[in-house]
């Protein structure tokens, strides 16, 4: 999707996003620009993160580096990805699914590594955002096929309208909370599972609920990017979301999770 397409169905594309609370865009990106995608990962993976703070890479085991599952802020490390997220057709489609000019706010990578990769805990994304009012989304763009087995994204349709859910601590690493009480029938009933091609893109609101099973598969990893915008106008609590990701941060050291 280029950005003439995208001024075309902005309209079209807004309506169902505030309709549903998610969108799936088959096709984003072409093949040969995901796998441009990929070696600027790749790049990334090999060049950048050895230097990264530990807060910032999470690996299944911290012992081996194979089992990398999340690094955050890629494009405050990187210039190649912060050219993805700023004056990108990313940042673009933000700004039309939101309805005005946006923040880019972070840029991650996420793996599940084959046969290790734990499940993704229902959330919703805004619990961790500090921001009011809850006006931001988060793109997941598919690196490579994912299907169920590998654990594709499942979003609860018409959750971003239902306000927010109780969290608590998951205790899972890269997920710090879930939403114990998930599992209600609307919401088993309301699930869509969203199995995806490289280069598919699914957006969601920061109010929408998703969750994702572990990667079953021996052989496939399931490495996704993720940007994340909020509308300008929102406000952002910086001390707020620094505190958090302090405390998180030092309960990991801790814990030696990272
Ligand atoms: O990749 C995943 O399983 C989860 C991603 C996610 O929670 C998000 O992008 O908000």
């Amino acid at each position: 999707m280029d950005l003439t397409d995208l001024d075309q169905h902005a309209g079209h594309l807004r309506r169902r996003f505030m309709a549903d609370g998610f969108l799936s865009l088959p096709g984003f990106m072409t093949a040969a620009e995901v796998a441009e995608v990929n070696a600027g990962v790749q790049r990334f993976i090999e060049a950048v993160v050895p230097a990264m703070p530990a807060e910032l890479v999470y690996y299944e085991d911290r012992g081996d580096p194979a089992t990398l599952k999340q690094v955050q802020l890629l494009h405050e490390h990187d210039p190649y990805f912060r050219s993805l997220m700023s004056g990108s057709r990313f940042q673009a489609l933000a700004r039309a699914l939101l309805g005005e000019d946006v923040v880019g706010r972070n840029l991650q990578y996420f793996n599940k590594p084959p046969g290790i990769g734990l499940p993704t805990p229902p959330h919703q994304d805004g619990r961790f955002f500090m921001l009011e009012p809850c006006t931001a989304l988060t793109m997941w763009l598919a690196l490579e096929d994912v299907g169920e087995a590998q654990g594709c994204i499942r979003y609860v349709r018409g959750s971003h309208t239902m306000g927010m859910r109780v969290h608590e601590r998951s205790g899972v690493l890269g997920f710090s909370q879930h939403i114990p009480g998930f599992g209600r029938e609307e919401d088993l009933e309301r699930e869509v599972v969203c199995p995806s091609t490289a280069g598919q893109l699914l957006v969601h609101h920061a109010l929408t609920i998703h969750r994702a099973s572990g990667n079953r598969s021996p052989d496939r990893s399931r490495r996704a990017l993720g940007f994340i915008y909020h509308a300008r106008s929102a406000r952002h609590d910086e001390a707020a979301h620094a505190a958090y990701q302090n405390r998180l941060a030092t309960e990991l050291a801790a814990q030696r999770k990272i």
